[in-house]
């Protein structure tokens, strides 16, 4: 047998292996001890069928892939999303930051064109803990951000996992949260979205791997059923777990890291930060054979108490 014959085949093997999705991408270094990978060695432009499944599988299962050097066009960063999605993107409830020649494409951005006007969203004020698109019924799950420009200080952005095995909950709030219900508000800049309440389960399971999933955040309304007090120590108390500083990932920009999140498996939030910044963003619907999907409901806000008008305020 040939040397070349047997690496062909062995190629072969390896490709078909991959195809079957039994080729994972699990040595690749963590972001985080408990989440997150650095997928490397990888050009996200020209990346095969095989190696698309192989990362959507390790999406489903460390909530957040990195690939350094990957300096997309829109149109570029759009097809990515769509490929690592279920073909379908979502447009941004915030319409000043739809990218003029790509609209699914948001520019998040204090850059200005040449008349000085905002190219994108670049206002500071709503850095939140959060889960992207939670106030929408059908939230777009799986999120993208490509990096432009970082900024010369600060600007990270920070995710937080919400895999409840990882976290410190009591039993007995473990067991209590399991049939709720919780709410969320759009903020006053979200101008492309309808301005109602929603509700969703703030246990999800992970159709991958039957994880159970905490989908909570700082944009949490109320918990459907609790009276005002009771919520507002149930909140302080989840968000507590989440946001446990061990539980953290704070990932420093470089020009051309593209970075995918599934916000079933983690809340976000931008540092603060000084100087210009240009990072652009998609906002995917998920497969639903691999990830939770947070299906909610509109909900009528006579139903329950409010935890606060206050709180509605908070956003990401
Ligand atoms: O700019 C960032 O670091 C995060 C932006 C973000 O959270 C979003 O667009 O949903
Ligand atoms: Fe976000």
């Amino acid at each position: 047998m040939d040397a070349g014959g047997a690496l062909a085949r062995e190629a072969r093997a390896r490709s078909v292996a991959g195809t079957a999705g039994t080729e994972t991408l699990d040595h690749c270094p963590p972001l985080h001890p408990s989440f997150g990978l650095e997928i490397t060695g990888l050009d996200v432009t020209t990346w095969d069928a095989a190696t698309i499944h192989r990362c959507k599988i390790a999406l489903a299962r460390h909530g957040v892939l990195l690939f350094r050097n990957q300096f997309l066009t829109e149109e570029q960063f759009a097809d990515v999303s769509r490929q690592i999605g279920n073909g379908t993107l979502e447009l941004s409830a915030r319409s000043v930051s739809h990218s003029k020649t790509c609209p699914h494409v948001s520019q998040l951005t204090n850059f200005t064109d040449d008349a000085g006007d905002a190219i994108g969203f670049g206002d500071n004020s709503t850095d939140y803990w959060h889960s992207d698109q939670e106030f929408r019924v059908n939230p777009a799950s799986v999120a993208g951000l490509h990096c432009k420009v970082p900024s010369p200080i600060g600007g990270e952005t920070s995710f937080a996992s919400t895999v409840i095995d990882k976290l410190d909950i009591a039993p007995a709030t473990r067991a209590r949260i399991r049939d709720l219900w919780s709410t969320r508000v759009p903020a006053s800049t979200h101008d492309h979205v309808d301005h109602i309440e929603v509700c969703h389960p703030v246990v999800l399971i992970s159709p991958f791997d039957g994880r159970e999933l905490l989908y909570h955040s700082e944009n949490t309304l109320r918990f459907i059923g609790l009276e005002d007090d009771e919520g507002h120590a149930l909140k302080k108390e989840l968000l507590e777990a989440i946001l446990a500083s061990t539980n953290i990932y704070s990932h420093v920009w470089r020009p051309g890291d593209l970075i995918l999140y599934d916000n079933t498996q983690v809340v976000h939030r931008r540092e603060a930060f000084e100087g210009k910044r240009w990072l652009q963003g998609t906002k995917i619907f998920a497969p639903r054979d691999l990830f939770a999907y947070p299906i909610g409901a509109p909900f009528d806000p006579q139903d329950s108490l409010p935890l606060s008008d206050k709180e509605s305020n908070h956003h990401g």
